[in-house]
């Protein structure tokens, strides 16, 4: 039996079963695509293997989409290597604890990958980005007060966001601007006043997930690439209120565009 109280074995037992259902012993890349970024997959090459997540171990039922999360081999065309597509994520705002939502990127890690690129769809703070303009995570700020790392583990989080990675990313893209991506719990978006305390502490982007992911990959020894899709200006950056449906068309909208920068980015990683 699986243990799942313990973090790394439920994180090995869900990696045996990709892998063994792809026939490979090692993946080499990770994606995590988060709103607005699914279409990414299909641009990157060949699907040689596709499991749903509910018969993966300790992977959760996706609570925005509602159904079918599919984990995804893709032999890259450009490369051969092998990536694992994870096709959502389990969010802190869920409730299911830090665990759950760090599952995705250890098993990542034990399924031999050596780098990840988390996707997230966002909010931001800054008026010269249209919805729908993919902005390179340089930095982050975990506003969530908590830590997918358990006990005195004292990781450094120095240039989590691989500067490697997002050279080649601006390579890819040189129009690509950079941002300060900042956690704030949710499911609820922000006031505007904490929207201006984001920008005062240093935020460009505020969403609801990927720095909670960032620290659990950089703990199991991923390099790491983070790349947000801004949906909407956050909240008092724009005059109307936000909704959600707005968010998943300006998401729609960039979607080809976003899917084939990613695909071109992860040819070259
Ligand atoms: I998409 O404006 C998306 N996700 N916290 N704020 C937060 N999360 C988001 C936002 C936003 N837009």
């Amino acid at each position: 039996m699986t243990d799942l109280s313990d973090p790394t074995a439920a994180a090995r037992a869900a990696a045996t079963t990709i892998n063994s259902a792809a026939g490979i012993d090692a993946h080499d890349i990770a994606l995590v695509l988060g709103s607005g970024w699914g279409g990414a997959a299909d641009l990157l090459g060949e699907t040689i293997s596709e499991v749903p997540a509910a018969e993966v171990p300790g992977f959760h039922a996706p609570a925005v989409e509602g159904h079918g999360t599919m984990l995804r081999t893709v032999r890259i065309e450009a490369s051969g290597k092998h990536a694992l597509v994870l096709g959502s994520r389990t969010h802190y705002y869920e409730g299911k604890g830090v665990r759950a939502v760090a599952h995705g990127v250890r098993t990542a890690a034990a399924a031999g990958c050596q780098s990840l690129v988390l996707t997230n769809g966002c909010g931001g703070l800054n008026r010269n980005w249209a919805a729908g303009t993919p902005v390179l995570i340089s930095d982050h700020i975990n506003l969530t007060g908590t830590s997918p790392i358990e006990g005195a583990n004292f990781v450094d989080l120095t240039d989590l966001y691989s500067p490697r990675m997002r050279r080649i990313a601006k390579e890819i893209d040189p129009t690509l601007d950079e941002g300060v991506y900042a956690q704030f719990r949710g499911p609820h978006y922000e006031t505007p006043a904490e929207v201006r305390m984001a920008g005062i502490l240093g935020a460009d982007l505020v969403g609801m997930s990927t720095t909670l992911e960032a620290i659990a990959a950089r703990q199991a020894g991923l390099e790491l690439m983070g790349i947000s899709l801004v949906t909407n200006l956050a909240a008092g950056i724009q005059e109307t209120p936000l909704s959600h449906a707005e968010v998943i068309e300006a998401g729609a909208a960039a979607a080809p565009r976003i899917s084939r920068l990613l695909a071109d980015i992860v040819a070259k990683l």
